[in-house]
């Protein structure tokens, strides 16, 4: 195989999928070498089939809003792979959610669901709903007609959807509300990321941004670091930089930025317990503006409209926000004050050029699917624990994504230490990934 030529074509047949298409480069550029080593996958076609999801649905949703308007949206479910296990992944709300988006995060889905050790296949799914401005009202009703057509797709042994960008704790609820009217069976497993009063793992809302820090603590420590005392610089201020900023602390670093799509917010002095509980009342305002931090805690936090958290001087930088949310020119000017480690925790937050410069520029970096799996495993946790009709303590799901964490690193180490003994930490994971998938479909024959 060949990667260039098999861009080539997936150029040709998916114009404008840019996502989609650079996801699949970055994973293709990782496993040719190893790809090639093995005419088994060749003879079996199974690059060919791994980047084409297994199916997409793509369904209208209509809902009333608070001043009695119809609304129409778009609503999709790309099921990429169920090789490992059934098909597992987010929802995504956002503005500008389109099918290229979705199978970018399928595709990394199902690579980083492989990492985690655990038996799940990559999904994604979502819709161009714009929660911002919306109310609570809306939100339910949005929600509830989402689900109205999501519903006859997904099952606990099918495919398990769960939160993402502008869906959480909030929106899971009123999903599964909906469900279980329309299935009449109270099937827990259907869904993860739920309260923790009825089936919701203990420690969901924080593990991946706990995971994240527990795989930089790895990482740091392999490079005979520790985050004690390390200035951080976090861009978002949703669920997964909330978890972030709860462990940073915790691990007793200093939490110097966190940003928004409106500006960054710099904290001199670190962001403190208050600040931190304040971010999810933020998200849940759905008015998308860090500045309300500055706001809020004034002389703590001061904002800057139009700048990024890659602007503030720190040791590490984790993009926790979007993708592509890095550029070359962001790595550049993040080098030039002094950072040495960028562990990207949203997907694909870097862009090609950034990593590129990262790498060749003595900057440690690590890939989102990687960094970010802690949330998924623990989802895949919540599966468990649903199918056994059991709840464990947080400190037993807390040992468990320690361990996972840990365990992901060292698949990272195992296939991406380098002749010199350097660690290209992408290569480690997309290979890591890639070999588990790829020798359980051809396992499985051709299907
Ligand atoms: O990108 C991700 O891994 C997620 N949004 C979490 C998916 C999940 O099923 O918990």
């Amino acid at each position: 195989m060949k990667t260039k030529d098999i861009m080539a074509r997936l150029q040709a047949k998916y114009p404008g999928e840019n996502e989609y298409l650079q996801a699949v480069q970055e994973v293709l550029e990782s496993i040719e070498e190893i790809y090639n080593q093995h005419p088994e996958f060749e003879n079996a076609k199974i690059v060919e089939r791994m980047v084409e999801p297994d199916r997409i649905f793509t369904f209208r949703v209509t809902w009333v809003d608070d001043r009695g308007e119809v609304q129409t949206n778009l609503g999709y479910r790309v099921q990429f792979n169920s090789a490992i296990g059934p098909y597992k992944g987010g929802l995504r709300f956002h503005r500008a959610v389109t099918p290229s988006m979705l199978k970018f995060l399928g595709f990394e889905q199902t690579f980083k669901n492989a990492l985690t050790t655990l038996p799940m296949g990559g999904a994604k799914g979502g819709s161009d709903f714009d929660p911002k401005g919306k109310s609570d009202g809306e939100i339910m009703r949005f929600c509830q007609a989402f689900m109205y057509e999501l519903w006859q797709c997904i099952g606990p042994d099918q495919d398990i959807p769960a939160g993402d960008v502008g869906v959480g704790g909030r929106e899971i609820g009123y999903m599964y509300g909906m469900y279980k009217k329309l299935a009449r069976e109270y099937n827990t497993g259907v869904l993860t990321g739920k309260g923790a009063t009825w089936g919701g793992s203990i420690l969901r809302p924080e593990a991946t941004g706990f995971g994240a820090l527990y795989f930089t603590q790895q990482l740091l420590h392999k490079h005979g670091q520790d985050i004690a005392g390390k200035r951080i610089a976090i861009s978002g201020f949703g669920n997964v930089a909330w978890g972030a900023c709860k462990k940073a602390v915790e691990l007793g670093a200093k939490v110097v930025a966190i940003s928004g799509p409106d500006g960054v917010c710099e904290i001199p002095d670190g962001i403190t317990a208050e600040m931190i509980d304040y971010m999810p009342v933020m998200r849940l305002s759905n008015r998308d503006k860090v500045q309300d931090m500055a706001d809020k805690f004034p002389g703590q936090a001061k904002f800057t409209a139009g700048k990024k958290a890659w602007s503030v001087k720190c040791d590490i930088a984790l993009p926790c926000a979007f993708q592509n949310e890095l550029s070359e020119a962001d790595a550049k000017e993040l080098k030039a004050n002094g950072t040495w480690c960028c562990c990207e925790v949203s997907n694909m937050g870097c862009q090609p050029e950034a990593i590129h410069y990262f790498q060749h520029n003595g900057v440690y970096f690590a890939p989102g699917k990687a960094v970010n799996a802690g949330g998924v495993a623990t989802s895949g946790l919540e599966m468990t624990q649903n199918a056994e009709h059991i709840s464990w303590s947080g400190k037993e799901v807390d040992e468990k994504l320690h361990f996972i964490m840990e365990s992901i690193h060292a698949q990272c180490v195992k296939y991406g230490t380098q002749p010199d003994g350097s660690v290209d930490y992408v290569k480690g994971a997309n290979i890591a990934g890639f070999m588990k998938v790829a020798t359980a479909m051809l396992e499985q024959g051709i299907v």
